[in-house]
């Protein structure tokens, strides 16, 4: 196998330095994964047609989900942008347990939805375990039109069905010590085969965190559907969390465990390469990506086969008037 020079831990800012950090790093996760993980592939379907036969399997996605009678917020009705195609936007993912690729619209049918539940726990007042239909209880959904923009500098507008992030605060109270919160993504090894390399080394479950003032912003939202139904499972069925000024990557799928914590918990990105998946991960069009520019961005809209329109990226996505004030 390369060498891959990894730099030692003295060139390392000091927040970034934990001991496990260091583990998965060094020892493990760069030599396998510069090259192989996120971003390596920009857009690897472009001039691909979808055939007869993919365009009929992909819909077929689509049937067992339910119909969600929602209303629109008035406030997220629409951005400047067209709304994605959905046929598109059911076929180029990322989920990392599915596969390496954007094609894992197939593989991620694997995902076991029934009875599922959500935990919440860590430091509240009032901890639950909700399955799905508590959520429709206790959360009034609503659909939501976000502009949506990955690390790798593609972007989509996706219409989400969800309830807003706060209103889980207000109803497990969080304690005066949690400062942040982690979500945890489903993960059991016989059915999420990874992507197909090193998957042992990889810092399985998929977790994501926010500072708490990051969750009580009104744009942090928990999405349950899209496109008018519930979400297929390539969109990480049946929870996932939605944060429209971040990168997607942020955007944990597929949530069974949402912890309140008091120090800031490693993340799975950042674990694996922290000098170019900060923790934060603000859309920031002046900032770039160690590998490529974020100044612009290919925005995906009409299909069924791929296509783009590059894009200015906006700063926070374009959603500053709701979340700057939370960096300043
Ligand atoms: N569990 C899990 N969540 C995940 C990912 C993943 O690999 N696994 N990928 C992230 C990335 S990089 C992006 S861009 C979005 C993609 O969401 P979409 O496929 O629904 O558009 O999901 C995010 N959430
Ligand atoms: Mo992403």
């Amino acid at each position: 196998m390369a060498f891959i020079h990894i730099p030692p831990s003295w060139q390392l800012p000091e927040s970034k330095i934990t001991a496990e950090r260091l583990y998965f790093n060094r020892r493990r996760f760069i030599k396998t994964l510069v090259g192989a993980g996120i971003g390596a592939s920009l857009l690897p379907l472009a001039g691909c047609k979808k055939s007869q036969a993919q365009l009929t399997e992909l819909e077929a996605t689509y049937k067992n989900l339910s119909t969600l009678e929602v209303t629109t917020n008035p406030t997220f009705a629409s951005v400047e942008r067209p709304t994605t195609d959905r046929i598109l936007a059911s076929s180029y993912n990322n989920f990392y347990e599915f596969g390496g690729t954007k094609s894992i619209w197939q593989a991620a049918q694997k995902l076991p939805t029934e009875d599922w539940k959500v935990e919440v726990t860590g430091l509240v007042r009032n901890p639950q375990t909700y399955d799905l239909e508590d959520i429709q209880k206790n959360f009034p959904l609503e659909e939501r039109t976000y502009r949506f923009r990955c690390v790798e500098a593609w972007s989509m507008v996706l219409p989400w069905i969800g309830f807003p992030m706060k209103s889980l605060l207000a109803a497990v109270e969080p304690t005066e010590k949690a400062k942040f919160i982690r979500f945890t993504s489903f993960y059991d090894p016989k059915i999420t085969s990874g992507p197909g390399f090193s998957l042992s080394t990889l810092p399985w479950p998929y977790t994501e965190s926010l500072r708490i003032e990051e969750m009580a912003n009104d744009l942090a939202f928990f999405a349950v559907g899209i496109y008018g139904q519930t979400l297929p499972k390539q969109h990480g069925a049946p929870i996932r969390a939605v944060l429209p000024w971040k990168y997607g990557f942020k955007g944990a799928k597929s949530i069974v465990k949402i912890e309140f914590l008091e120090e800031q918990p490693a993340t799975y990105w950042n674990t694996i390469v922290p000098s170019e998946y900060d923790f934060e991960a603000n859309v920031n069009p002046d900032k770039p990506h160690p590998r490529w520019s974020q100044a612009r961005e290919k925005f995906i809209a009409q299909g069924p086969d791929l296509s783009w329109e590059w894009k200015e990226t906006l700063p926070y996505n374009g959603y500053g008037e709701f979340v700057a004030s939370l960096y300043s």
